[in-house]
Parts: structure tokens; sequence; C-alpha cells
């Protein structure tokens, strides 16, 4: 039944809210939306997403050949998806639009040591809001493993489902034991933005994805719903091939947010059935103004208890408080500074990795973290 899932005094809101994304293409993140379909969480906090099983991360260093490795990235890649695009279902009840992060905002947390799998660490800073965009570096220095990437989004409609292409990618870089470095270009998937009908978003990817390792080896998955290959939702199947060849050494196949197997063995490859480990984040008191949980804090108390309006208010706050920065800024000439990441326009390991695939523009900007989290911003004028 249309609208199913909205409450009945917003379902005329959600109709409007559906015909202007018809019509729209873009920056989804500016349209008002109904308040049922708000979450309290903003963008900044889902490059967290990529090491909710730091075990997995951490196991890539431990790999010891081009091909394990090229394995454990790909077993870490898909165990990561469950959380990227299912868990606001899960938490929430239905997919939901984030927080529109502003311009500076910070997020960091942790993921604590563990049976010798060393700490991973998280930096993220938006970098742009119009478009919004959000940079990351997530690392484990006691393994060698270092993420790197940004995130942006373009958005389209198409036969009821909201189209989503993620512009941005990662680097992972590892550190092996001999003094080299291996690294891996992870591009994003295509998302489908299903359910809107009635009122419960949910995810569904499409199109294929790939990781480029430095050493030839390629990944890549395959996306595909309902009535696809195994006909079931979140299915995927990923083959892996050796430098220069077609001909995969490895397949898999299965549901990404449950277990997948080795097309081979018949043994399982992911299993993300068991629960995840969320990131550790300070207390929010001693937060700096522009740490996420610290800056939205009264907006998504609102949000979580059903006071809108106060959630409404508490946001005009923040856009008015930011415009008034931009202003500020533009009278005495000295635009914003990142805090931890620079701006590039093109990165030599990126455009070395895309050559060995075509899979992805030739060229594409990049935001290098500066090292520099230790150092805490301190307030700025
Ligand atoms: C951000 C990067 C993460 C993976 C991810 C998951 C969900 C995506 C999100 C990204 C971007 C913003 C997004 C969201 C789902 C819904 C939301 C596309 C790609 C849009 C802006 C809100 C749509 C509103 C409807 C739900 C009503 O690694």
């Amino acid at each position: 039944v249309a609208g199913e899932a909205v409450p009945s005094s917003q379902k005329s809101s959600w109709a409007s809210f559906l015909k202007s994304i018809a019509s729209f293409s873009g920056d989804l993140s500016s349209l008002t939306a109904p308040p049922f379909i708000l979450s309290p969480i903003s963008l900044t906090e889902f490059p967290a997403y990529w090491c909710e099983r730091p075990g997995l991360f951490a196991a890539i260093a431990d790999a010891k050949t081009e091909q394990d490795r090229s394995i454990a990235v790909l077993k870490w890649f898909i165990s990561t998806l469950k959380g990227q695009y299912t868990s606001r279902n899960e938490k929430l009840g239905s997919e939901k639009k984030p927080l529109n992060p502003v311009l500076g905002e910070l997020f960091y947390g942790h993921w604590p040591d563990q049976d010798g799998r060393g700490q991973t660490n998280l930096v993220v800073e938006q970098v742009s809001h119009h478009p919004p965009i959000t940079a990351y570096y997530i690392c484990n220095p006691t393994k060698g493993l270092a993420l790197q990437g940004h995130s942006a989004q373009k958005t389209s409609f198409s036969s009821g489902s909201i189209v989503v292409k993620q512009i941005g990618h990662a680097i992972l870089t590892v550190d092996l034991d001999d003094g080299n470095t291996e690294q891996f270009l992870i591009t994003l998937p295509r998302l489908r933005i299903d359910g809107l009908w009635y009122g419960s978003p949910y995810i569904e990817l499409t199109e294929t994805s790939y990781i480029q390792s430095s050493s030839g080896w390629l990944s890549s998955i395959e996306y595909k719903g309902k009535g696809y290959f195994s006909g079931r939702s979140h299915s995927y199947k990923a083959l892996l091939t050796p430098p220069g060849s077609s001909n995969p050494a490895k397949k898999y196949e299965g549901l990404w947010h449950e277990v997948s197997k080795d097309l081979d063995t018949d043994e399982v490859f992911t299993d993300v059935t068991s629960p995840k480990e969320e990131v550790t984040v300070g207390p929010v008191d001693v937060m700096h103004d522009f740490e996420s949980r610290k800056l939205w804090k009264h907006v998504a108390r609102g949000i979580r208890e059903g006071d809108y309006e106060a959630a409404s208010r508490e946001k005009s706050k923040i856009e008015n408080e930011q415009r008034q920065r931009r202003r500020d800024e533009q009278t005495a000439g000295t635009p914003w500074q990142q805090w931890h990441f620079e701006h590039v326009e093109s990165d030599p390991v990126y455009e070395r990795l895309v050559k060995l695939f075509n899979g992805a523009p030739p060229t594409e900007d990049t935001y290098v973290y500066q090292h520099n989290h230790s150092a805490t911003p301190s307030i700025k004028p």
C-alpha cells in the first residue's frame, strides 16, 4: 500500500518530498524531508563503517602473498557492506536522511587493540558543504595499514527509485615486511534507494565495483538484487583475476549482508551474521565544537525524542551560524582552512592503479591526510 510506513500526519509531506526528488538531480541533502524520515546521525560518521570488523582489516597485513592480500582485502571489503548499506534499516527502521554535515565538521574515533590486532584510528572531516564531500583516514599503525578516501554522491531519480552514483574512491596502503608498500584502489558501488513509495526506503547495490592492487591482482564485484543470479536481495559475485589475465583464479558468490562462499571449494568466504564492533568515541562534553556529536547534539535529541520543532530550531541556528562564518570569511578575504586534509587535483598513486584496469575515470582529485590529528584543532577565530 502506498505510504504504508508513513505516519498519517506526514503523508502529504512525504508525497511532496517524493515529487520534489522526482524532478531533481544533484544534491539531495538540501531538500526538506518530513520528520519521520530524518536520521539523527551526520554523514561524517559513515566512514566508521569501513572498520567495524577491525580483525578482518588487521588480517590484511598478515597475508603473505600478493594473491592472499588481495583475497584478504576483498573479504574485508565485502564484510563492510552490511554496515555501510543496511545498518540504518536495522537501527532506525528504514534508510533515513542523514544530517547534512557543515564545512569543517569532524568525527574522531578508534577501535581498541585486542588479541594483538593493533588499535585502529579514524579521522573524518567534511571538506566541502556544497556539494557535500567527506574525507577520511583510517589507520592501524601496528599492522602498517592506512585507508584514505573521500565520498560524495550524485543523485538522480529513475522509475520510482533514487539512484546514487558514488563519487570518490579509497586507497588502502599496506606496508610490507620487506620495506615496500602495496596499494589497493577501491571504487564504490552504485546505489538504488527502493521502497520510497511505501515510505520505507532501503538500499540495493547495482553494477560493478573494483579493487585494483598495485601487484596487478584485480577484484571485480558485481552486485544484483532480487530476481538475478541467486534471486535474492543483496547478492554479489566477485572474480579475482591475476596480473595481466582475465581468467579468474577465484570466484565468490553469495549475500553480502549474510554469508557468501568460495565457489570452487564451497567454503564460507564472508559471514557477517555475528555482531560488529561499533567505533569508540570520546565523551561529548570534552569534544571540540566542530565534532559531529557535539555540533548536532540538540538537533539529534529533538529527532530522537520526536520534538521536531526543537530539532528544526536548533538546525537553523547551526545553518545561520555557518552562513555568518562564510560572510565573515568573504569580508576578511580569508577562506576556510581544512583541519586535516589537503585537496590535490590529481594523485599519481590513483593514476597508476587506474591504468591497470578501465573501470574508473583516469584522474580524480584526492584529499591527502596531513597526519596532524594529535595537533587537536583549537577553535578558529
Ligand atoms: C555515504 C558513504 C558511505 C555509504 C553510504 C551509505 C548510505 C548513503 C550514503 C553513503 C550517502 C547519502 C545517502 C545514503 C542513503 C540515503 C542518503 C545516499 C553513500 C540520501 C542523501 C538521503 C535520501 C533520502 C531518502 C532516504 C528519503 O560509505
